[in-house]
């Protein structure tokens, strides 16, 4: 229990409204972590994976009904809606109080009550912060054990900071206060609220990831960016990788992508084979959230606030990402997984195995689609990715020296470019579109604008957002460059023009020498891009024609996506900072003067 009255008086009044059997606070210890996974081994909650092959590995399977986020269900609840944003849904507070406060009323009885407090960051760092989950689901607080700093030195932190009014001291740093419950599990009765404001969350009727593991998108996306406008840093959907260099230099590259397009894998890229006898080596720090901030020295300074990786398990293999099963082959807990016959973890993409078992436990046959849910996960501590860095604990962060947007685009959109500058980079972000994945429930496959990959996440208004942005580039600040790549561009075959994964890195390599002015490019209207000269291929076997292809800018249909980006940018309204408008004016009317003179650019 703590000594915060604050603290106390909270989890009392949830406790009265909730009406728990009991209520236990979590200190973090292996001891309790045991009586957790015992516990729902008997309830079958979890089931044991092969010990043989997979020590301490479980399988959870959600209820079918609750399988991704709920975008749909997820609200910002703000005093003016227009801080809320067209890219949220709103609901006012108080009614959005009385309305979640309904679902939660006796919604705990019979069940335990937990209280997790948690540290969104290395618990030493000043970058990071706190919070205090409240929640009936065993599941929610061994995931969050996995991917926060979780107990009993998270709420001494806490009780440090924290200084109650009512002891006659101002209160330093508050705590992000998160309620959380299973409800019925009924999509009917689920509701993912957040109150910036009032710095709380509120999440009733799913079990499920972003929505019930508060401390990833609830607390570290949505209440975070709206903290960070406030007191100017950023709160962002962002891997962060380390590039060492054959001079034993590490740079350190923060990338924003939709969920499920690859932020894992390009997290803990393995170089290829010329680069890595060359002495290149690739360091994890994250794989989806970034907070940085400016430093003294004008550099934007970055920190991954979990200490775990919550990944998309379909799709990960010996080809595509070896750190990561390399990780995954103990202590991991596994959600909507098939089995095998041998008790091991399966998913699509895996060459070997045969499941037996799919997702929901019946015997597996294809005729019910995938065996593994296409959003199923595996829950696993930062500590055991090999390519981990030793700096990924730093407490003052690590300095950033280029941001990367992208987006899975099947057309239009070249392997990489460079935007000119801070101001054409927040464009590019802000432009970004992607097509759609299954990590929300809804249509696969759609082309939607996913602004620097928070459409889901971002806790106010995107104009807001854009400005904040902008107002980074002032008298003093060394903000890195800003890029945009794409991994997923097809050629007339249908068939993806580039191979990706380890040769990612080629990318990673060009973007650097920009960032240190050491690599030639061409401009477009779009940004700068790499002719095909200034790119290592070293070993890599690919046809000039697909180079091209993948370095090919059509200007016509870009004139085209600079339309649909401006009815985009219009639809925040009034509040859309002129500068960013100015921007696509600008970058439109290039493109119409060059789309007239040629076809096509960026072909050497
Ligand atoms: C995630 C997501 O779970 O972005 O990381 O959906
Ligand atoms: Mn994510």
């Amino acid at each position: 229990m703590s000594k915060l009255e604050s603290l106390k008086r909270w989890v009392d009044d949830v406790a009265r409204l909730t009406q728990p059997e009991r209520v236990q606070w979590c200190d973090g210890s292996e001891a309790e972590n045991d009586a957790l996974i015992d516990l729902m081994l008997q309830r079958d909650d979890l089931i044991e994976l092969n010990p043989r092959t997979h020590p301490n590995c479980y399988l959870h399977r959600s209820n079918p009904s609750d399988v991704a986020r709920v975008e749909h269900l997820t609200f910002i609840c703000t005093q003016n809606r227009d801080d809320a944003g067209p890219n949220n849904h709103w609901m006012d507070p108080a009614q959005a109080h009385a309305r979640i406060d309904a679902l939660f009323a006796g919604c705990m009885q019979g069940r335990t009550l937990y209280v997790i407090p948690y540290c969104m960051g290395p618990i030493d760092s000043p970058l990071s912060r706190c919070g205090v989950q409240i929640t009936d689901s065993p599941y929610v607080v061994t995931n969050m054990r996995i991917m926060t700093r979780m107990g009993a030195a998270a709420l001494a932190r806490i009780e440090r900071e924290h200084v109650d009014s009512a002891a006659g001291g101002a209160p330093v740093a508050d705590f992000v206060k998160g309620l959380h419950s299973t409800g019925e599990l009924d999509p009917h009765k689920r509701f993912i609220m957040h109150f910036p404001e009032e710095l709380s969350i509120k999440s009733i009727g799913s079990g499920y990831g972003g929505n019930a593991l508060l401390g990833k998108k609830c607390h570290a996306l949505r209440i975070a960016s709206w903290q960070a406008r406030s007191e100017g840093w950023l709160a962002e959907h962002m891997l962060i990788v380390g590039i060492q260099n054959p001079k034993g230099e590490t740079h350190y590259i923060a990338a924003a992508f939709p969920s499920a397009c690859g932020k894992t894998n390009l997290a803990m890229l393995i170089p290829p084979a010329s680069y890595r006898e060359s002495g290149w080596k690739v360091w994890t720090v994250g794989d989806d959230i970034c907070w940085m901030t400016p430093g003294a020295d004008g550099r934007l300074w970055a920190i991954n606030p979990e200490a775990g990786f919550f990944g998309v398990a379909p799709g990960t293999s010996a080809k595509t990402n070896p750190n990561a099963l390399a990780m995954l082959n103990h202590d991991t807990i596994f959600t909507n997984v098939a089995v095998t016959a041998d008790g091991d973890p399966w998913w699509e993409g895996l060459p070997d195995g045969v499941p037996v078992k799919d997702w929901q436990g019946r015997d597996y046959v294809p005729a019910n689609g995938p065996a593994a849910h296409p959003n199923s996960r595996f829950t696993v501590s930062a500590k055991q990715c090999p390519s981990w860095s030793p700096h990924a604990e730093d407490a003052q962060g690590v300095p950033i020296s280029a941001i990367v947007f992208g987006g899975r685009r099947e057309h239009l959109v070249p392997l990489v470019f460079e935007a000119r500058d801070w101001t054409q980079g927040v464009l590019v972000g802000a432009a970004m579109g992607s097509e759609t994945t299954a990590a929300a429930t809804g249509a696969v496959g759609v082309l939607r604008r996913d602004s620097m990959a928070m459409k889901p996440f971002c806790g106010y208004n995107f104009a807001d957002y854009f400005a904040h942005w902008l107002s980074l580039d002032k008298p003093g600040a060394r903000l890195p460059k800003i890029f945009h790549v794409n991994w997923f561009r097809k050629g007339d075959d249908g068939r993806f023009l580039w191979p990706g994964f380890g040769d990612n890195m080629r990318v990673l390599e060009w973007i650097l020498g920009r960032s240190n002015g050491s690599e030639g490019a061409e401009e477009t209207p779009i940004g700068n891009l790499p002719r095909v000269q200034d790119l290592n291929l070293d070993g890599l076997e690919l046809p000039r024609s697909k180079l091209e292809a993948l370095l090919h800018v059509d200007l016509e249909s870009w004139a085209a996506e600079y339309e649909s980006i401006g009815e985009y940018l219009a639809s925040f309204g009034a509040r859309m900072p002129q500068k960013l408008l100015d921007e696509h004016r600008r970058v439109a009317s290039l493109l119409a003067e060059d789309a007239v003179e040629s076809d096509a650019v960026g072909t050497p």
